[in-house]
């Protein structure tokens, strides 16, 4: 007890400091209000809003890969793209590498010409820009009579191409982001935090450099997870536990399905969900990692931090 609460004392309290704007550098915000469209401009063919947006692809200082929303901004993962049912984004991606790269989406409607491979011709040469195009859609009746299940998710976007056809060097250098797509009435959170285990890595990075998530007690917090690479992992968050439905949000009494605080997960899945930060545990250093045991100790773990409203931390020597 005493050995590991004093690591998590000591590493929580480095990182509280020395992270903070690398923490925040690695967690772009939300795109809540991009470029909505005007009222003369074409309806989605889902029913929702027509936006656009401007994906810059860049080589990082290090060697690793980014997507940006502007030039020499690229970050691990890139930035969170949020859409409702219905909306159709047109992404122009602009390809700042040396090398052909691409966009490549899970979960959303698309035609092959904006799959991002090769195959379809559907990649950006270096110095291109391209416009890939989503689609998305709400739920509704097939004439069958069955339903079709609409796009909201926890999804998420990544190169095609960069090394083979299937953008394996792309991805390992760090071309992906997270994607989640609402249902109109959906519980919005306060913040979404982006968890990539890419290999053996979180976001491109190990312990202690992986992100630390800040939040005050009682704010909605929202984890959206991908992962990358050759592997499977087990997803684990300390102190919180969430329901294995579409947005972990427990739907009530008649909700039959698990309460978890850990969800195995292997190459491009994706899952969400949302807690309440610090509900029934209070204020505190609560880690998250995979809990595969070679996997964390070889530096799959961060911390997820919960501070009182006037940022304190219960028991730590240095408030933030
Ligand atoms: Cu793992």
């Amino acid at each position: 007890m005493t050995d590991s609460g004093v690591g998590t004392r000591r590493l929580f309290s480095r990182r509280s400091f020395a992270t903070g704007a690398a923490a925040a550098a690695v967690v772009p915000a939300v795109l809540g209000t991009i470029a909505a469209a005007p009222k003369d401009k074409p309806a989605s063919s889902g029913g929702g809003e027509v936006r656009n947006l401007t994906l810059y692809m860049e080589k990082l200082p290090n060697g690793e890969m980014g997507y940006g929303l502007h030039p020499g901004q690229a970050t691990i993962p890139g930035p969170l793209i949020e859409l409702t049912e219905g909306d159709t984004m047109n992404i122009e991606v602009v390809n700042n590498l040396d090398v052909a790269a691409s966009l490549h989406v899970h979960g959303l409607d698309y035609d092959t010409a904006s799959d991002g491979t090769r195959m379809n011709d559907s990649v950006v040469q270096p110095g291109a820009r391209r416009t890939y195009v989503w689609r998305t859609h709400a739920p509704s009746r097939r004439h069958d009579g069955t339903w079709e299940a609409g796009s909201a998710g926890y999804w998420h976007y990544h190169d095609h191409n960069v090394g083979t056809e299937h953008g394996t060097d792309g991805i390992r250098k760090g071309l992906y982001g997270p994607v989640v797509v609402r249902r109109k009435g959906d519980v919005l959170p306060d913040k979404t935090f982006t968890v990539v285990f890419n290999n053996m890595t979180i976001n491109n990075r190990t312990a202690p450099d992986t992100p630390t998530f800040k939040a005050v007690r009682d704010e909605r917090v929202e984890f959206l997870v991908i992962t990358h690479g050759d592997f499977f992992h087990t997803f684990h968050v300390h102190g919180h536990r969430w329901t294995d439905n579409r947005t972990g949000i427990w739907q009530g009494p008649q909700d039959v399905s698990q309460v978890i605080d850990t969800r195995t997960t292997g190459p491009a899945d994706s899952f969400g969900f949302q807690v309440i930060a610090g509900e029934r545990v209070g204020a505190g250093a609560w880690m998250y990692h995979c809990h595969v045991q070679s996997h964390s100790d070889m530096g799959m773990s961060g911390v997820f931090v919960v501070t009182e409203a006037d940022g304190t931390v219960p028991g730590d020597p240095h408030p933030m």
